[in-house]
């Protein structure tokens, strides 16, 4: 006679990592509401950023995540006229801020070095109009 044993195996599924601790109290910069921020993400080959931005005064945060370097131009579509480029490219791993002002239109962000336009980094976004409630002098 064979003996059967049953094993029950109680899975421990308890899903989702404990919260951790380390709850960095980053500082809180006094922000102007009506400032815009866009993060640019570069990587290989790839350009991730919003679709949509406001006119008027932006804050680019580019950030390039990929392991080369990467620079980065936007185009004015109607035109096909390059309205700004990067002074110098990105090393991997680099962020940089800059801050920009864009007249309402339909864009393109490029990375051209070395062929990774070819490669699909690049990306379109359409700067709008700010609402009008936006635009006063208000403080
Ligand atoms: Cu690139």
């Amino acid at each position: 006679m064979l003996a059967t044993f049953m094993f029950m195996i109680s899975a421990c599924g308890e899903a989702g990592a404990p919260p951790n601790g380390s709850d960095s109290a980053a500082p809180v910069a006094a922000t102007d509401p009506r400032e815009v921020l866009v993060e640019i993400d570069m990587d290989e080959y790839t350009l991730l950023m919003d679709a949509s931005l406001p006119a008027g005064p932006v804050t680019f945060e580019l950030a390039n995540k990929g392991f080369e370097e990467h620079n980065l131009l936007f185009v004015l579509v109607e035109s096909d006229s390059t309205v700004w480029e990067i002074e110098s490219r990105l090393a991997p791993g680099e962020r940089r801020t800059v801050m920009l002002d864009f007249e309402p239109g339909e864009y393109k962000a490029v990375c051209n070095f070395s062929g990774h336009e070819d490669r699909g980094m690049f990306t379109g976004f359409v700067v709008r109009e700010r609402p009008a409630s936006e635009v006063g002098s208000a403080r």
